[in-house]
């Protein structure tokens, strides 16, 4: 039986030791589903690592299993975090499951509904701050430093610790990296986490190659792309509306390295990507996480994976294979019902008569 990250990927996790108190509610082992429509589009085998299946419906799980373990091995007796919605929601689970008080920070008004109810209802002292997301982390990584409470903010390297057993599973699955991977990014934790797991996995002799990793910001929100921290970030999709973000170095580390790219993509693009997602590959997923696949129709526009296609050559293994992309879906759709709503139009309202349902459904 899968027992989560934890127990699955211990031997990767020198954090975790034979004491540690496990806390998990069996994350990770998330779908990597394959979409014929990218595939045949892009003459590669394009697949979708659908976390909105963790436990409380996005990839923050992976890394909270392992930081509230190590806050409870440590004899914490509290944890907070800012939040942009979905570190609130995982960190009030994860606390609620092993006892330890949580509070969090979000910014008033912009985070979406389905993880502002996951935190109240999880027994969290739950703050609106009257400022973004980077007002809040900022608070939060004061008072931590100050009071016996533990940061569970990515700035807590147990997070990223977790995090990155999402490049383990897609290789076990695979058999081997990616050629390319594309994901959204925030606070930049995750990519970090990412690149770090494909790193220690080739290290370990478990892949021989890295991927190139391809991070999209939303346009209005976009600091890295841009160079600059942005004040006043605007984007619909709440959970990267980051202005400032705290792993912007290693981000850019894990770009050049891999030899990828960190790019935007506007709101638009983000809710044609979510419509594309949900319409033609069955797979809901909240704004942010479309992020990715918007990224990836792109870099498709430009030509991006024709040009860099290495050329099969004589004496090369891997002559002739199709290249892999793998598109890391970060949160479920469910998180935000608002906005579907404002996406698409509202369901009719008819008489209770068979007369009438036929009518609208054209027979
Ligand atoms: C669905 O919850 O920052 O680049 O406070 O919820 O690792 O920050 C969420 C981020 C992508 C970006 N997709 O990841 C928070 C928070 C979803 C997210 C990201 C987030 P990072």
């Amino acid at each position: 039986m899968w027992q989560g990250i934890i127990s699955q990927y211990k031997n990767y996790l020198d954090c975790i030791n034979n004491k540690t108190p496990v806390v998990t509610i069996n994350e990770g082992n998330t779908p990597l589903v394959y979409s014929h429509n990218l595939s045949k589009l892009i003459g590669a085998e394009v697949y979708l690592k659908y976390e909105g299946l963790n436990p409380t419906g996005s990839f923050k799980d992976r890394g909270m299993t392992v930081a509230i373990s190590k806050a409870k091995e440590d004899k914490s007796k509290a944890v907070i975090c800012a939040s942009t919605g979905n570190t609130s929601a995982s960190a009030s689970a994860y606390a609620a499951k092993a006892g330890l008080k949580s509070i969090v920070l979000v910014p008033e008004g912009a985070i979406a509904l389905g993880k502002l109810s996951q935190a109240l209802i999880h027994g969290a002292i739950v703050l609106q701050v009257k400022g973004n997301f980077d007002d809040a982390l900022n608070m939060v990584r004061e008072i931590s430093s100050k009071y016996p409470i533990t940061l569970v903010n990515s700035i807590n390297p147990y997070r990223l610790e977790g995090q990155k057993t999402g490049a383990f599973e897609i290789c076990d699955c695979l058999g081997g990296a990616p050629d390319f991977q594309v994901m959204p990014v925030g606070n930049a934790g995750n990519i970090t986490a990412y690149w770090k797991g494909y790193k220690e996995y080739r290290e370990k002799g478990k892949i021989k190659v890295l991927p190139k990793m391809l991070g999209f910001q939303a346009a209005g929100a976009a600091p890295i792309v841009k160079g600059h921290i942005i004040r006043k970030p605007k984007t619909i999709a709440t959970a990267i509306r980051i202005g400032n973000p705290a792993s912007w170095r290693r981000a850019q580390e894990a770009r050049d390295e891999s030899g990828g790219l960190i790019d935007m993509v506007s709101d638009k693009e983000i809710l044609s990507a979510y419509k594309f997602l949900a319409q033609k590959e069955g797979v809901f997923v909240e704004p942010a996480s479309a992020a990715s696949v918007a990224g990836l129709f792109k870099l498709v526009k430009k030509g991006y994976f024709s040009r860099i296609r290495p050329k099969p050559s004589l004496g090369c293994p891997d002559a002739g294979r199709t290249t892999r992309i793998v598109c890391i879906l970060t949160g479920h759709g469910l998180k935000d019902p608002d906005m579907v709503l404002a996406t698409i139009k509202k369901p009719k309202v008819i008489k209770a008569d068979i007369k009438a349902v036929l009518k609208e459904i054209g027979y």
